[in-house]
C-alpha cells in the first residue's frame, strides 16, 4: 500500500485571464475551475491513475471538507483524512493566463494543526503502515508544524520499516536528509539548503548527498534533472513541450517515479515514465491534469545520460 501525508492539503482555484495581469488594470477573470491542492494529494491523483492502490493521509479543515472531498472523489483518490473542527483548508490561488506561458501560484498559509490532530497522525501511522509499504510526505507544512514535529512525524514513518519518500524544502528537507529518507527531489535552489560542501560542484554535492539516500533527484524545471542512485548519477533531459500551466508539474514527476518503484521498473524506464507524465502535465490548464497516452509518446523523447565520475 502506497499511502501519502499531506500535512497543510489545499483547494486550488486556477483562474484564467486572457492577458497576463498588469497593475492598475482590470484584470478580468474569464473562468474559473477548482482542483484539488498540496503535493501529497496530486501524488495521490498520479498513482490512482495508474490503478496503483493508495491512500491520502493527512489534516483537513471541516468547514469546507465536502468541497474538497468531491474534488477528491472526482479524481478517484481514496483518503482517511483527519479532520479539524472549526478550520478551512486553504485556498492556493493559481493564475493562468491566456497569451503566455507559466502561472502565477500564491498559495495560503493554512490553518494551524491541534496538538490533538498531530497526535492522533502518529497514532493513524502506527496503526496502518508496514514495512512493505510506501509512504510519501510532501508539500510544505502548516504554520505551527514545527521541525521538532516533523522530525517526530519522520521518526515514526521510518520505525515502520517503510520505504519513506519526502518532497519538502528549506529546514523541513534539512530535517529530512538529517534523519535519513528513501527519496527527496529538490530543484536547483532547495538543494543550497543541504549543499554538503559549497566549494564543491553541484554533481560532486548530488553524489556525497546521494550516500544516504536511495534515489536523490534534482529537479531542473523545463530542462529534466538530475538522479543519483547507487554510486551513479545520470542527467535527464526532458522532451521540449508547449507550456501552458507548470503547476503540479514536479508532483506528477513524483508520483509517476513512485509508481514506478512500486511496479518494481528498472531505473531508467522510471525516469522515463515521470519525466514524460511531468512533461504532460505542463501541456494542461490546471493543477494535475496529464494524459497517459502523450506521456507515452513523451517518455520515447527523454534522454538519459550516465554523467562521468568526477
Ligand atoms: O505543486 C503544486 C501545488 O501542490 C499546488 O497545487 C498548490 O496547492 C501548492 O503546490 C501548494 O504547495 P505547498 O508547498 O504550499 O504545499
Amino acid at each position: 500500500m502506497i499511502y501519502t501525508i499531506t500535512l497543510n492539503p489545499a483547494i486550488d482555484q486556477l483562474l484564467f485571464v486572457k492577458n497576463d495581469i498588469e497593475k492598475r488594470q482590470a484584470n478580468r477573470i474569464i473562468r474559473s475551475e477548482w482542483d484539488c491542492g498540496g503535493k501529497g494529494l496530486h501524488v495521490s491523483g498520479v498513482l490512482s491513475k495508474f490503478s496503483i492502490k493508495n491512500e491520502a493521509l493527512g489534516i483537513v479543515g471541516s468547514q469546507n471538507r465536502a468541497a474538497l472531498y468531491s474534488i477528491l472523489s472526482e479524481k478517484q483518490i481514496a483518503h482517511d483524512f483527519l479532520v479539524q473542527d472549526g478550520a478551512r483548508t486553504r485556498t492556493s490561488f493559481v493564475i493562468i493566463s491566456e497569451e503566455s506561458s507559466g502561472s502565477i501560484m500564491m498559495p495560503e498559509a493554512g490553518f494551524p494543526t491541534s496538538e490533538a490532530n498531530k497526535i492522533a497522525l502518529l497514532e493513524q501511522i502506527r496503526q496502518k503502515v508496514t514495512q512493505e509499504d510506501i509512504v510519501v510526505i510532501a508539500g510544505s507544512p502548516p504554520p505551527n508544524f514545527t521541525l521538532a514535529d516533523f522530525g517526530t512525524l519522520l521518526k515514526a514513518v521510518k520505525a515502520t520499516g517503510c520505504f519513506v519518500a519526502c518532497d519538502v524544502s528549506g529546514a523541513y528537507l534539512h530535517v529530512a536528509v538529517k534523519i535519513g529518507v528513501d527519496f527527496i527531489k529538490p530543484n536547483e535552489h532547495e538543494i543550497e539548503e543541504i549543499l554538503v560542501d559549497k566549494t564543491k560542484t553541484l554533481v560532486e554535492n548530488i553524489n556525497l548527498l546521494a550516500k544516504n539516500i536511495r534515489y536523490l533527484i534534482v529537479s531542473l524545471s523545463g530542462e529534466g534533472s538530475y538522479c543519483a542512485h547507487q554510486g551513479r548519477v545520470y542527467r535527464i533531459i526532458a522532451p521540449q513541450v508547449l507550456e501552458k500551466n507548470d503547476t503540479g508539474a514536479g508532483d506528477c514527476f513524483v508520483g509517476a517515479f513512485i509508481a514506478g518503484i512500486s511496479d518494481q521498473l528498472p531505473l531508467q524506464e522510471i525516469l522515463k515514465r515521470a519525466t514524460g507524465c511531468s512533461a504532460s502535465k505542463v501541456m494542461h490548464a490546471d493543477s494535475s491534469t496529464f494524459s497517459m497516452v502523450e506521456a507515452e509518446i513523451l517518455k520515447e523523447q527523454v534522454t538519459i545520460i550516465e554523467v562521468e565520475e568526477m
